[in-house]
């Protein structure tokens, strides 16, 4: 199942996190942040993963977000290029940690795109055109997932979304979580669709891993919603989200 998963890879945050990229214009506060990210850790190691944790890298602000420079399977890892400036080193940075790790690296050599805009369903994986990843990345990244067996589509990110999973999630086989403007698009017609509340889009970005399914704290009527279907467990990350983050962006899991 897509959503099974034994391992994963995580970046400690360095001072500078509070520095990295974002559009609320409100900086995070570093030790809250840390301890947000420990609790993360935490959650997936409790659901039975083993992590490899990652030195910080002051350098790279928003290197904490290992989602956005890689794709990680268990018959193998996609080395991305990151669409925004100050973050295309973080793809040299995490590429050793893969190349000890997996037998099979294949590196996206065209373009840009980032993990944030590829949403992996039961059948397929998905590719959003954002300003993260453009259609030459994307194209690319099709002929790299086909080489690990992966069948893709290209869609689009709503307009002003940072990522495409910054508005939806996959829940299991047939249920994807979305914010209501990409429930108007036609890109999950084979799926049921839960809708995220009036003024809950945040929790869009879900997590599931294994039997439990991740849910940004602060979305009450998402998570009563949610609770019906699935074993919700709430997780902090208010510091994180002024960072523009969510729950996948903190690791890579396989
Ligand atoms: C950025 O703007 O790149 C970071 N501040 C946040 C990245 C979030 N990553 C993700 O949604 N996969």
């Amino acid at each position: 199942m897509f959503y099974e998963f034994s391992r994963a890879i995580v970046r400690s945050p360095g001072k500078t996190v509070i520095n990295g990229l974002s559009e609320t214009g409100i900086k995070p506060d570093y030790l809250t942040l840390k301890n947000e990210h420990l609790s993360y850790i935490k959650s997936l190691q409790n659901l039975g993963l083993t992590i490899d944790i990652l030195e910080s890298e002051d350098s790279l602000p928003d290197s904490v977000f290992v989602e956005d420079p890689a794709l990680t399977f268990k018959n193998g890892a996609i080395l991305l290029h990151p669409g925004a400036h100050s973050r295309k080193k973080e793809r040299a940075l995490i590429k050793p940690h893969l190349m000890e790790t997996f037998d099979r690296v294949h590196e996206l050599k065209k373009g840009y795109a980032e993990g944030g805009d590829i949403l992996r369903l039961n059948d397929e994986i998905l590719i959003g055109l954002s300003d993260r990843t453009n259609q030459l990345g994307a194209v690319e990244l099709q002929n790299l997932l086909s080489q690990l067996d992966y069948q893709s589509r290209i869609v689009e990110t709503p307009k002003g979304v940072l990522h495409f999973k910054s508005d939806c999630s996959a829940l299991d086989e047939e249920t994807v979580l979305v914010t209501p403007r990409l429930a108007k698009s036609e890109i999950f017609n084979n799926h049921e669709l839960i809708v995220t509340p009036e003024g809950e889009y945040g929790a869009a970005n879900a997590l599931r891993v294994n039997e439990v399914l991740l849910v940004p704290n602060g979305y009450p009527k998402t998570a009563e919603l949610l609770s019906d279907k699935f074993e919700v467990k709430i997780i902090d990350i208010f510091e994180v989200s002024k960072l523009d983050a969510g729950l996948s962006c903190m690791s890579l899991r396989w």
